[in-house]
């Protein structure tokens, strides 16, 4: 579930540079990524009955290829569609409540920013978390500066059960410090949604972990 090197797809409608978002995702899926998270936001994001049969669509699709299928934020769209988790982040639903409402058997990804956030996710029953953004992202409207590897390092010094994911900006080329930082992997949209050939990107991500010493 959380195999190093895991690289964590994460894409809405919005992400999908002009090409078909299911499309963008099969490709994914057939690539070998671990985890997949629809977030939907933004202008033109869908809403409603639009979004709840997107939705379906990824969940089914993700079923298919026995990728984990999670919820950006959103709880009651997770549990409409039976999704595998749901991911919190800092300005979301407090993590303990989303717990409560999702349940024990289902998957919890926070986002962090430091040790402190941290500790609180873990003790509300966090899965993993995600820290970042590592690097400039033009991905997140309100992303906040880039924060580099220290959090990341940081975080699995203290807590070295908890999977980390670096996020925000990663790249094959800068995915390196991601991994010897201590992440179990790296979550992305536009790294691989803006991809020529996605198979060949998520290659080259699992490659950049290779002779990481840790
Ligand atoms: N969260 P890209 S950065 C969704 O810092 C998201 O918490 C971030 O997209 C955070 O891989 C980010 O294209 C966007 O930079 C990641």
């Amino acid at each position: 579930m959380f195999n190093k090197p895991s690289v964590y797809f994460i894409m809405g409608t919005q992400n999908a540079s002009g090409k078909d978002p299911l499309s963008v995702l099969e490709e994914a899926l057939k690539g070998g990524i671990s985890h997949f998270q629809l977030r939907e936001k933004g202008t033109g994001a869908l809403r409603g009955q639009e979004l709840l049969e997107f939705a379906e669509s990824c969940r089914d699709l993700c079923a298919i290829y026995k990728v984990l299928f999670l919820i950006n934020d959103d709880v009651e769209l997770a549990l409409a569609v039976d999704a595998d988790g749901i991911h919190i982040g800092q300005e979301d639903m407090d993590c303990g409540q989303a717990r409560e409402l999702m349940g024990k058997e289902k998957m919890l990804g926070v986002s962090v920013h430091s040790l402190e956030e941290a500790k609180i996710a873990i003790d509300a029953g966090a899965d993993y978390l995600g820290m970042g953004p590592v690097y400039g992202t033009r991905s997140k409207a309100d992303a906040k500066q880039p924060a580099g590897t220290i959090g990341i390092k940081e975080v699995t010094s203290h807590f070295p059960d908890i999977p980390v994911y670096g996020i925000g900006g990663i790249s094959p080329q800068n995915a390196p410090a991601v991994w010897e930082a201590g992440a179990c992997g790296v979550a992305v949209i536009s790294a691989l949604s803006d991809a020529g050939d996605i198979g060949m990107q998520i290659a080259h991500f699992k490659n950049s972990y290779k002779g990481v010493l840790i």
